[in-house]
């Protein structure tokens, strides 16, 4: 791979984004090595994944506007597809998926960070979708992910005026969880996914297949959605032994992913 390198050590994935000269803009090619990676990830040895950016300033600067810059209708609505494709792969991956978010994150680099399941940054991450100063709308599903997590108006506010907010303020209308010092994103980033590591996987993937099935539909077919998962547990190995360890005062070892 080019842009994308990857490594996995104890449950946990690190996918960096590593295109210095465009502070890690997203061309077709880093999509498709995105892409390529996350199909070769293995479920058996992999339990979270951690996307992050080279460097120390930009975690992805948004899709690369000389790719588009060009672009004839039916080429962006290419380019759009091929985001979009990727995004939703990572919003449905069967592990969860934080980001780890290590400056900017404009444009579709703010679109790869919604499509993953958490997102925590450091103090220096800048946030925004200034595509409407480009005289485009968003394209990697920032018109419809930033108001499912920041809420309408809110969304439309940052999207309409292309404003650029810091860290603190993402923290504050809840597009980041946390934000941590830049020497310390990526060790916290671990953090994070080893406490999710820990837990039961097959119970981890449920929870995430049943929170982003529900949050789609209406709550009397989302409360049905949540007990036909909730229930596919009580065939595992692990919820078996997990209660059976809690009746007799005893921890688990470790988790089997069975
Ligand atoms: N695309 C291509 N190259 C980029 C991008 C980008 N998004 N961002 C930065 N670069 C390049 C610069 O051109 C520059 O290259 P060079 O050294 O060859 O001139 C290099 O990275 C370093 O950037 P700067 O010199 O500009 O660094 P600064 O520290 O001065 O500024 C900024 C950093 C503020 C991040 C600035 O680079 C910037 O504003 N970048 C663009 C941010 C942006 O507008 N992002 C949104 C892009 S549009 C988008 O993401 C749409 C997604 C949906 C697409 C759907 C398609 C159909």
């Amino acid at each position: 791979m080019e842009f994308v390198s990857y490594k996995s050590e104890n449950f946990i994935a690190v996918l960096t984004i590593n295109r210095p000269n465009a502070l890690n803009a997203l061309n077709s090619k880093v999509l498709d090595e995105l892409r390529e990676t996350f199909d070769k990830i293995d479920l058996e040895t992999t339990r979270v994944v951690i996307i992050t950016g080279a460097g120390e300033k930009s975690f992805v600067a948004g899709a690369d506007i000389s790719e588009m810059s060009t672009a004839s209708i039916s080429e962006a609505e290419k380019f759009g597809k091929k985001g979009n494709d990727v995004f939703r792969k990572i919003e449905t991956f069967p592990l969860p998926v934080i980001a780890a978010i290590n400056g900017f994150a404009l444009g579709g680099g703010c679109e790869l960070a919604m499509s993953c399941d958490i997102r925590i940054c450091s103090e220096n991450a800048v946030f925004g979708q200034p595509e409407v100063g480009l005289g485009i709308t968003p394209g990697f599903g920032g018109t419809q992910r930033l108001a499912r997590l920041v809420g309408l108006g809110k969304a439309k506010e940052l999207i309409y005026t292309g404003n650029n907010i810091k860290a603190e303020e993402a923290l504050k209308i809840g597009l980041v969880n946390h934000v941590y010092p830049l020497e310390n994103l990526m060790e916290e980033a671990v953090k994070l996914a080893a406490k999710i590591a820990k837990n039961a996987p097959i119970a981890v993937r449920a929870s995430k297949k049943a929170i982003n099935t529900g949050i789609d539909t209406d709550m009397d077919r989302a409360i049905i959605i949540e007990e036909k998962i909730f229930s596919s547990c009580f065939e595992t190995e692990d919820q078996k032994e997990a209660m059976k360890a809690f009746l007799e005062k005893r921890k688990v070892e470790a988790f089997k992913n069975k």
